[in-house]
């Protein structure tokens, strides 16, 4: 299965690794353990996420060599799309990566297309990290701290912190073997989860008075505005979390929340505990995700928006 990809690494030099739009802990931790990895076989990677790391990643070791805004038009000899279930994922001009080089598609999403020259898609693994490390060890790559801390970040951050479904034995077997590496729990656990700035919780307070539950309380919504951005002084970046808290409401089986981009476009977030396919939800409204985890944009007023979302789940 790997390789092709093995042997793309080690024809070539120059690689570009990208990943989604507004990167979470999986597509930071995996992009920038990629390029230690390739960093330490001597090649030259180059990183683009079109969107700033958010400040509760930026302390995994990050290369000198990563790209924000515009992506670094270039001829390359592979171009990595990580955590992408569709390549517009990695953002504007995402059209031009397959001019710059043979697309490898590296993703665990269920509604993932395979867009690449490669493609390993796994959706039964809990990261991209996951799938990664797979690579990694064909490679009998050595495993240093940099390429540790980042493989565990990711494992942790997108099972919930080994809390959600897709905490599987391998996503354990693996940060057990980074914290051979080096890595400590606490401290990742300290970074990830008690190192928000005040203003988030200024915020979070805002956004959990909108709270509002349906159908028996087993659906919870909530929402986020410009307004309270303004107010608290805070961006999309601190909203990051603000789903999950509103899913461990008892009884809840779906949180959505809503977050205003402008007055008629609303990003929407939604997590699911139990059997709802939040994903096949998502992708009504032309997203999609995790069966857990998924998440949509939808034009529309408040109103019109949310009255297309009680249509998606059947309430009357
Ligand atoms: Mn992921």
């Amino acid at each position: 299965m790997f390789q092709e990809i093995r042997d793309i690494i080690e024809r070539g030099e120059k690689f570009l690794i990208t990943a989604h739009i507004d990167p979470d802990g999986d597509a930071t931790g995996s992009t920038f353990s990629l390029y230690w990895v390739l960093d330490s076989l001597g090649k030259q990677p180059c990183i683009y996420l079109r969107d700033p790391v958010p400040y509760m990643y930026e302390f995994l070791p990050k290369p000198p060599r990563v790209a924000h805004g515009e992506i670094p038009e270039d001829r390359y000899d592979a171009v990595f799309a990580l955590d992408c279930g569709n390549l517009f994922r990695v953002g504007n001009g995402y059209e031009k990566l397959k001019d710059m080089g043979p697309v490898i598609n590296i993703d665990h999403h269920t509604t993932n297309e395979p867009f690449g020259i490669v493609n390993i898609i796994d959706a039964n693994a809990s990261s991209v990290a996951e799938i990664l490390y797979g690579l990694y060890k064909t490679m009998q790559v050595t495993m240093t701290y940099d390429m540790a801390i980042n493989i565990y970040t990711a494992i942790f951050t997108d099972t919930g912190s080994f809390r959600y479904s897709n905490t599987n034995s391998q996503a354990f077997l693996i940060c057990e073997e980074m914290t051979r590496c080096g890595v400590a729990p606490s401290y990742v656990a300290q970074m990830v989860h008690e190192n928000h700035p005040k203003e988030r919780f200024l915020l979070l307070g805002l956004v959990l008075a909108t709270l509002e539950t349906l159908k028996n309380d087993t659906i919870a919504m909530a929402m986020v505005t410009q307004e309270m951005f303004r107010r608290t002084n805070t961006s999309k970046e601190h909203t990051e979390g603000f789903v999950e808290s509103v899913r461990e409401i008892r009884g809840v089986d779906v949180a959505i929340l809503l977050r205003e981009i402008t007055g008629s476009l609303y990003k929407i977030s939604m997590r699911s505990k139990g059997n709802t396919d939040v994903a096949g939800i998502c992708n009504l409204f032309g997203g999609g995700g995790h069966r857990n985890a998924a998440g949509c944009t939808i034009d529309g007023t408040i109103g019109e928006v949310k009255d297309r979302l009680k249509e998606a789940f059947k309430i009357e």
